[in-house]
């Protein structure tokens, strides 16, 4: 096994971080990365994070000559380019740009649901604003109704960059906000999240509270 040469500053709860460490399962690559881990929250400030990503963001990949590299989608994307298997997104062609338009509608699931967490879990109840609560939520059942009509035969068709942030996002809601019964409203989208969980990428990287 080689010693790694890159750092990703890390938490096991963050669905982001979660996204790079099932590729790096996904493609082997495991060995080459250390983890850091790191708190990191709109109102706990970690100097070293900062340091390396000004947006106080995880994940951050440090890379061996010390290059930092953020956010999600840059270390995948660099990620993607370091193993010889065939890459998990697209090198070129139409279905590049439809593999990460799936994959930014399930980062925008995992923004809103992030939002929601602080909101309901930082902020201080008198300070809180249903409305906008609602709003994300509603952003989250949207893309949710767009995978379950339009695309779920492109994501049962690949384990790729699109089917990674779909079924990361779906984690994090099991976690995050296990009343929301997306199963019953979405059955298509459980039978497929019910295949791809048991991928021994998605059991190792299963989400701690
Ligand atoms: N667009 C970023 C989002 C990353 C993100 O929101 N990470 C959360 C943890 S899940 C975070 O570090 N939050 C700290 C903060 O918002 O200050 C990415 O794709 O990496």
């Amino acid at each position: 096994m080689s010693s790694p040469g890159m750092t990703l500053f890390y938490s096991p709860s963050s669905p982001f971080v979660r996204k790079v460490m099932v590729l790096l399962h996904e493609t082997g690559q495991l060995d080459r990365v250390a983890l850091q881990p790191v708190q990191a929250t709109p109102t706990t400030a970690d100097a070293e994070l900062n340091r390396h990503n000004p947006a106080g963001k995880i994940p951050a990949l440090r890379l061996a000559d010390g290059n930092v590299l953020h956010d999600s989608r840059v270390i995948l994307d660099y990620l993607d380019q370091q193993h010889v298997g065939e890459p998990l997104i697209p090198l070129q062609g139409s279905s590049r740009w439809r593999r990460l338009t799936l994959a930014a509608l399930a980062d925008a699931i995992l923004d809103a649901a992030v939002l929601v967490r602080y909101e309901t879990f930082l902020r201080p109840p008198e300070k809180r604003w249903e409305q906008w609560q609602q709003g994300q939520q509603a952003k989250i059942e949207r893309a949710l109704q767009q995978f379950e009509n339009e695309a779920i035969a492109e994501l049962a068709c690949h384990f790729d960059i699109a089917a990674i942030g779909v079924a990361c996002a779906l984690g994090y809601l099991d976690l995050r906000q296990p009343q929301l019964g997306w199963r019953e409203r979405f059955p298509q989208l459980a039978d497929w999240y019910a295949d791809v969980s048991q991928r021994p990428s998605m059991q190792a990287t299963v989400p701690l509270a």
